[in-house]
């Protein structure tokens, strides 16, 4: 057996475990991150896109921002798509901030290279990860790597390890409430290396079905149609992908779009969820270990990096001696930024896709909401201030 000692076990090197991690480094607090898959295969998984100010503000705090500030994209605002025409969310003018488009295997990249450069500890393809003893008086975890076991004591357990984690199904049954809401459709998503067809995010709704023209750079599209929820990726060749998305755009996006062959091309299915409360004892859960939205708002990455701005401080408070309050309140306050997500989440999901039984009805309630959206000033604002992120 092999055993170390840190101050905070970290499980998940997604971006929330890496961004605890690189925080925690610089203030000094010593700990270990250890993932169940490669390094390499991390930085495969084509994920979210947009980055909230203060999300950008967190990563500069880590001492990351230097590329997100060089090669990140400025979104002002974005297009709403309905009814054949588009009317711009103007964020900015509503709100005076923007979003960042910067893709999330760039974040989690820097966050890596900074990590190697301070030369903390990583283990990755760790096996069989468990915590341990969090709600008794030596928290540890174990794992074991090339048929060996591993474990380590802490004082903390981050449980960063996303929704199929061990960290969640640890805990006892009774102990957590949870809250899930199932969405009948799904997102399929290409990766293509042709210009993006505006130059900022366009989310469509129309009779076929929802439509996001989203970017990684000017030269790299991201685009993402709704799909059935037992849809495959084997049925939707590019050319088919291309006419459906072109279909669902107002004509003047359709007519611009350029096209070419995608290089990535998956499906994700869309569900709310959120586990209540996020700490128990000694373990923290963290970012989607905790709940998990649709991607229509953008919200994912970010309510993971508040999560970590919760966390990191209550972490201070306890090691800098001053008290243990902002550890016994973690949960409640990251629940409470969490449940506005969860809730603009649902809400932009459910104004803008096609629901398999909607009827005339609800047909006409959803143009009626979009046209509402179109006219209003006080609506638009809201949109706008919670897509760019609600104050921590
Ligand atoms: P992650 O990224 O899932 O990382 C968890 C890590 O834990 C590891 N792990 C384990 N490690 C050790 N032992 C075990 N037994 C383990 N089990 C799991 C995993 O290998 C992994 O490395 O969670 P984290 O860090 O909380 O980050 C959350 C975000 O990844 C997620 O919320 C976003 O990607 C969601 N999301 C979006 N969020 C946004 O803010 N803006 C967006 O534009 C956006 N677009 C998206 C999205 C998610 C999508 N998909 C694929 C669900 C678009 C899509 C299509
Ligand atoms: C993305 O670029 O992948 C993206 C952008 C906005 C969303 C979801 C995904 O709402």
């Amino acid at each position: 057996m092999i055993t170390y000692r840190t101050q905070i076990a970290i499980i998940g090197s997604g971006p929330s475990g890496l961004l605890l991690g690189q925080l925690l480094n610089r203030a000094g607090i010593d700990n270990i991150i250890i993932d169940r898959v490669s390094k390499s295969y991390i930085l495969s998984r084509v994920r979210a896109g947009v980055l909230e100010g203060s999300s950008v503000a967190m990563l500069d705090k880590a001492g990351v921002g230097t590329r997100i500030h060089k090669d990140g994209l400025l979104h002002g605002g974005f297009e709403l798509a309905f009814s054949g025409r588009s009317e711009r969310i103007d964020m900015q003018g509503l709100t005076g901030q923007s979003v960042m488009v910067y893709g999330q295997t760039e974040v989690t990249s820097d966050l890596m290279d900074a990590r190697e450069a301070d030369g903390a500890l990583s283990i990755y393809d760790a096996e069989g990860a468990q915590p341990h003893d969090f709600d008794g008086h030596s928290p540890h975890v174990t794992f074991k790597k090339d048929s060996v076991s591993h474990r380590i004591d802490c004082d903390f357990i981050a449980g960063c390890d996303g929704y199929h984690g061990p960290c969640r199904k640890a805990i006892p049954t009774g102990a957590l409430h949870t809250f899930e809401k199932h969405y009948p459709f799904g997102w399929l998503g290409i990766l293509a290396e042709v210009p993006p067809v505006s130059h900022e995010l366009i989310y469509a709704n129309h009779s076929n079905g929802f439509a996001l023209c989203s970017m990684r750079s000017a030269k790299r599209s991201r685009y993402y149609i709704q799909c059935t929820a037992d849809d495959r990726v084997e049925n939707w060749s590019d050319q088919l992908f291309w006419d459906e998305l072109r279909r669902r755009l107002p004509e003047h996006f359709a007519d611009a779009m350029v096209i070419g062959p995608s290089f990535e091309k998956s499906i994700a299915l869309l569900r709310s969820f959120v586990a209540e409360p996020m700490r128990f004892g000694t373990m923290f859960l963290v970012g989607d270990a905790a709940h998990i939205v649709p991607p229509t708002g953008a919200k994912g990455l970010n309510l993971a990096v508040s999560d970590v701005h919760y966390l990191y401080e209550a972490l201070l408070e306890h090691y800098n001696g001053k008290s243990p309050a902002g550890i016994d309140h973690y949960s409640q306050k990251a629940l409470a930024r969490v449940w506005k997500a969860v809730r603009f989440s649902w809400w932009f999901t459910t104004c803008m896709h096609r629901f398999p039984n909607t009827d005339a009805f609800d047909q006409r309630i959803q143009e009626a909401e979009l046209d509402y959206l179109s006219k209003s000033t006080a609506a638009k604002t809201s949109v706008a201030e919670n897509y760019v992120g609600l104050p921590y």
